[in-house]
């Protein structure tokens, strides 16, 4: 596990790895990602984030050990960002299957699922939306009906990341009927099971993401993650820990699209001058960076306060998320702006990232969901 950072520095440790990885994600990753099929599943990258010893920082514990750093995977996420958007997407979702696994399921299930999934041989989704409830958590209906010493689950998710393709699933389903947030259970479900089909999704980016159905797929006693009906609690500790690094791959793709203005600023002329020598760039520019910094503050701040065991970190991961993916939302659109119309061709850093930037201000949890969470956090 990295060494503890300063309030308001990396150690040096933490730097080296940082741009170990952009290095990674630029000169390596990318061209692995590009040879992938949009929106599925690039197993040669994930193989590649295990190769490259990136996937084991996620899970720095020996075999069936809990340790998480939530820090360490913010880190991972900003600097995988700044190179190949699609290496740390695909990071992330092995940490965001893999972390719930972790943070809830009994040995058993941790000494199954967590070494394939750091060591990249499986792919791990976390299915918790529902055509008609995404927001809404407490109202999902996929039902699991009682069925000997297990359950059998069936209905509908879409929007899950890594599905249709995924070899594990954490996904959550009903098991007491009106009963809201209280009747809701985390299953472990393999990809193969019985009764498991999907379909991938094309999205505005090429992120892998997908439907799945579920027709009476049979899950056992010993694939519930936590408790029966306390599946509420285990998303929302997933989430959590995982809020804050959304912000992190956020902060990396303002970083990028900062230092990509900056040279271009720097270099491009018009009537007669550098355009930084305009006050209306330089001075956006200026706003840029220190947006782009107080954001990764936040984030480094909520990952910090994860990581030292804080006893409820939901209101610095939920501002976190909120300040980041909102600013990275405007410090790309920003970026294009200074580029002008070149920005906008097909194939340039900002036209992809101008894609990327968007979803994250949409998936675990809205930006509007944050702002209910800060302020219900308040009156707590
Ligand atoms: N950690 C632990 N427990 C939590 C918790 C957290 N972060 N947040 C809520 N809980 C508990 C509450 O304390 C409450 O328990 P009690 O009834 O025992 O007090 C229970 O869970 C229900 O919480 P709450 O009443 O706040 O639930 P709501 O239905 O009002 O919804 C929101 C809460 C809106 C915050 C939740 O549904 C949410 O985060 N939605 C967004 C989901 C999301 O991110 N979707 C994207 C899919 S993942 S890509």
């Amino acid at each position: 596990m990295a060494p503890p950072m300063s309030a308001f520095a990396l150690g040096p440790e933490q730097d080296d790895l940082m741009k170990e990885a952009v290095r990674l994600a630029r000169e390596t990753l990318n061209a692995i990602a590009r040879d992938g099929e949009p929106g599925r599943v690039n197993r040669p990258l994930v193989r590649a984030l295990a190769e490259h010893g990136l996937l084991r920082r996620l899970f720095p514990g020996a075999e069936g050990s809990r340790d998480v750093s939530a820090l360490e995977l913010c880190l991972l996420r900003e600097a995988l960002a700044q190179g190949s958007t699609e290496s740390e997407t695909a990071l992330a979702m092995q940490g965001l299957g893999g972390y719930s696994i972790l943070q809830s399921g009994h040995e058993d299930l941790v000494r199954r699922w967590v070494p394939p999934i750091a060591s990249g041989e499986a792919v791990a989704a976390f299915a918790l939306s529902e055509p008609a409830h995404g927001s809404d958590v407490a109202a999902l209906e996929l039902a699991a009906k009682p069925d000997g010493d297990g359950y059998r689950l069936s209905g509908s998710k879409t929007w899950i990341s890594n599905a249709p393709d995924a070899d594990v699933y954490v996904l959550f389903a009903r098991t007491t009927r009106d009963a809201g947030a209280k009747g809701i259970t985390a299953f472990v479900v393999p990809g193969d099971s019985a009764g498991l089909a999907g379909e991938p999704i094309e999205l505005v980016s090429r992120h892998p993401i997908g439907r799945l159905e579920l027709d009476g797929v049979r899950a056992g006693r010993d694939q519930v993650l936590g408790d029966v009906d306390g599946g509420f609690r285990v998303a929302m500790r997933t989430l959590d820990l995982f809020r804050p690094s959304v912000g992190a791959f956020s902060v990396g793709m303002a970083q990028a699209a900062l230092d990509a203005a900056v040279a271009h600023a720097g270099q491009r002329e018009a009537f007669g001058r550098t355009l930084r020598e305009f006050q209306a760039v330089s001075h956006k520019l200026a706003e840029m960076a220190t947006r782009t910094e107080a954001a990764r503050l936040l984030v480094y701040a909520a990952a910090a306060a994860y990581d030292a065991g804080r006893e409820r970190v939901t209101r610095s991961s939920a501002m976190a998320k909120l300040f980041a993916t909102e600013t990275a939302q405007w410090v790309v659109d920003a970026a294009v702006q200074i580029h002008g119309a070149a920005a906008l061709e097909r194939g340039h850093l900002l036209e992809h990232l101008y894609r990327e930037v968007r979803a994250p201000r949409i998936y675990e949890g809205t930006s509007e969901i944050q702002r209910e969470v800060i302020a219900r956090e308040l009156y707590r």
